[in-house]
């Protein structure tokens, strides 16, 4: 990718002198938020940067293992160290994600933040709280994009293992291990530049994706078995989970990661979501295949976004007004829904 040369030499000037740089991700941080966060740290350290890694809320467990994950602080923990750090800084590297109010706890504090802040992300639509932003929706992943970045830099060298190996779980997690939005061979070009810096993705796979608890694997059998709602005459599949299927099955975070995917792999099956209840909202993930974008369908209902085919929204009803209200909506696309070519 050829990134503007006027963003390349900002970019050459703010990492030139040492700084106090923070780098910061979205609440229910994922693989591609994590890993790309890591990654950036580790490189900016080598350049002397007095680096630290705030994320909302805590990461889950699969992904506690990645290389320098220890550095991270969770503002929920600890809200006044957090906020002295938000507002020491000089620059702020905001990454995948595209707006403050998506960091959910500090978004205020990030907004008054003096520190120039510098977007890197792949979501549709960022929003202008940024000095300067290095958006593109067409990259699997942000971490795609900071492997790029780094390229355009000239600074390919200083891709070393831990680097490699967090921005190879972003670029596999954003994918779903290489199932979506990977149609291009950059992406496999770069995987295969990483795999050269070390990173082992049979081992990266494993720890990611082999690593369920037992109660996870039986929240999924119970999603599938007494949760799915299939509506054929719409090419719609959906799954919903009340806080006390959550209880029941001991719920961690990051333990419903993927189970949308399921009800997308339905044959036929265009729109997919999945309704979890939290304490103070009804979560909302979307899936879909080819042109229905779940994108558009987030942001004029549910007050959300995200892909094309990938996108979040939250509910402020209870589940079953929110499930009933979905239907209601979807009715109004059959048409869309039933002539999907994908
Ligand atoms: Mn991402």
């Amino acid at each position: 990718m050829n990134f503007p040369v006027d963003t390349i030499t900002l970019f050459k000037s703010l990492i030139s002198r040492s700084k106090k740089v923070l780098v910061t991700t979205h609440y229910n941080p994922d693989g591609d938020a994590v890993g790309a966060s890591l990654a950036l740290y580790h490189f900016l350290v080598k350049f002397g940067h007095q680096v630290d890694l705030i994320i909302p809320n805590d990461l889950p467990s699969f992904l506690k293992w990645m290389p320098g994950s220890e550095k991270l602080l969770i503002y929920n923990d600890n809200p006044e160290t957090c906020n002295e750090i938000i507002h020491n800084a000089e620059v702020i590297f905001c990454l995948d994600f595209n707006a403050l109010s998506r960091v959910r706890y500090y978004s205020d504090e990030l907004s008054k933040a003096t520190g120039f802040k510098v977007l890197i992300d792949h979501h549709l639509q960022p929003s202008d709280e940024f000095d300067l932003s290095l958006s593109e929706i067409k990259v699997s992943s942000t971490s795609e994009l900071v492997y790029q970045l780094v390229s355009e830099l000239s600074y390919e060298h200083l891709i070393d293992k831990p680097i490699a190996e967090c921005l190879v779980v972003g670029i596999m997690t954003d994918t779903g291990s290489f199932s979506y939005s990977c149609d291009t061979p950059e992406t496999f070009r770069i995987m295969a530049s990483l795999i050269e810096k070390g990173a082992g993705i049979e081992r990266i796979h494993r720890l990611v994706y082999d690593t369920y608890s037992e109660s996870r694997m039986r929240l999924l059998g119970h999603c599938l078995s007494r949760r799915l709602k299939v509506i054929h005459e719409l090419n719609t599949a959906y799954i919903w989970l009340s806080k006390d299927d959550l209880t029941e099955f001991n719920y961690q975070p990051g333990d419903t990661e993927g189970v949308v995917n399921y009800a997308l792999s339905i044959e036929n099956v265009s729109l997919a979501a999945l309704f979890t209840e939290r304490d103070d909202r009804i979560r909302i993930s979307l899936r879909s295949k080819g042109n229905f974008s779940v994108n558009e369908f987030a942001r004029l209902h549910f007050n959300g976004g995200g892909h094309r085919n990938a996108a979040g929204a939250d509910s402020f009803v209870s589940l079953k007004e929110t499930l009933d209200l979905f239907e209601n909506i979807i009715a109004g696309y059959r048409e869309q829904l039933n002539n999907n070519s994908f």
